[in-house]
C-alpha cells in the first residue's frame, strides 16, 4: 500500500473500467482517475503498464492491468469487505462467474452497442466513446472517428455475424444471471453479500439496462434502435430488475 492514492487509467465509458471503479468504491479506497483519450491510449498505456487496455491500476510501485486482477490485489492489499470470498468453494464460483460475465456479457455487450451504432452511421461509436471527455478532446475524436472505427471493428471482431451472436450472448448471460439468483433482485450471486461476481455481473450488464445510478443513465452518445428495444425489455425482466436492484442498493457513489 503506498501512501499516495492510487491512480486508475480509464476509459470513462468502458464497463471494465466500472467494474474496477466499484471494485475501488465498495473497498472504501480513495482513487484518482486518469482519462487516457482513445486511440492515443496506446502510447500511453504501453509506456506505464506495457499493455494496450484499460482499466490499469497504477499504486506505489504497483501496476495492475486487469479487472479482475486489480479486485484480487485491492483483496490483498485493503482492508474492507472482501471482493472475491476467502473460502475455496465459494472463491471458485465467484472467480467462475467473474470469468463468465466478463466473457459472455462484457465482450458481447461491446460487440453488440458498438456494432448496432457503426451500422447506424459513421462517427456514431466514436462519438459515444469520447461523449464524457471535455469538448477540445471530443473535437480531437470526430477527427479520429473514421481510424477509431475501423480500429474498433478490428480489434472486438465487429462484423455483421458477431453483432448478431453478440445480441444472443448478451441475453443468455440475462438468463444465467436469472438461473444463478432465482430471479429475484434481491439476492447476490455468492453466499449473502456482495462480491466481484455481483460487481461484474451488473456492471458489463449495465449499458444495456441504463440504471440511473449507473454512467450508462445519461446515455454517453447515442445507442441504436435495436438495442433500446432490447433494453425496453430487459429491464422488465428479472435480470434487467437485478442490474437496476445493484445499482440502487450497492452502487451508492458511483463515478465515471
Ligand atoms: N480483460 C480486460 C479487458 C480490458 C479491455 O478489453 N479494455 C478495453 C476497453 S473496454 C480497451 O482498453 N480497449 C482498447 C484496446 O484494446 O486498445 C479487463 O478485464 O480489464
Amino acid at each position: 500500500m503506498s501512501t499516495e492514492a492510487p491512480t486508475l487509467y480509464q476509459f470513462p465509458i468502458s464497463h471494465y473500467c466500472e467494474k474496477a471503479r466499484w471494485s475501488l468504491d465498495a473497498k472504501g479506497v480513495s482513487y484518482r482517475l486518469k482519462n487516457v483519450i482513445p486511440g492515443i491510449h496506446i502510447l500511453v498505456l504501453k509506456r506505464i503498464a506495457g499493455t494496450r487496455t484499460v482499466p490499469v491500476l497504477v499504486d506505489g510501485p504497483t501496476t495492475i492491468t486487469d479487472s479482475t486482477a486489480i479486485a484480487v490485489y485491492l483483496d490483498r492489499t485493503y482492508p474492507g469487505p472482501r471482493l472475491v470470498p476467502e473460502g475455496e468453494a465459494e472463491r471458485a464460483r465467484a472467480l467462475e462467474l467473474d470469468g463468465y460475465f466478463n466473457r459472455m456479457a462484457g465482450e458481447s455487450v461491446r460487440r453488440w452497442l458498438y456494432g448496432e451504432l457503426l451500422k447506424e452511421g459513421s462517427g456514431n461509436a466514436a462519438a459515444a466513446m469520447f461523449a464524457a471527455y471535455p469538448a477540445p478532446v471530443r473535437a480531437i475524436g470526430k477527427l479520429l472517428a473514421p481510424r477509431i472505427e475501423k480500429e474498433l471493428r478490428r480489434m472486438y471482431r465487429i462484423n455483421e455475424d458477431s453483432v448478431d451472436q453478440g445480441r444472443k450472448d448478451v441475453l443468455e448471460a440475462a438468463q444465467r444471471l436469472e438461473d444463478e439468483t432465482g430471479g429475484d433482485p434481491a439476492r447476490y450471486l455468492v453466499g449473502s453479500s456482495m462480491t466481484l461476481a455481483d460487481i461484474t455481473a451488473a456492471s458489463t450488464l449495465a449499458a444495456i439496462v441504463s440504471p440511473p445510478e449507473s454512467p450508462y443513465a445519461s446515455e454517453p452518445g447515442s445507442i441504436s434502435r435495436a438495442v433500446a428495444e432490447v433494453r425496453r425489455s430487459i429491464r422488465e425482466r428479472p435480470a434487467g430488475k437485478w442490474v437496476m436492484e445493484r445499482y440502487r442498493r450497492d452502487r451508492p457513489s458511483a463515478r465515471s
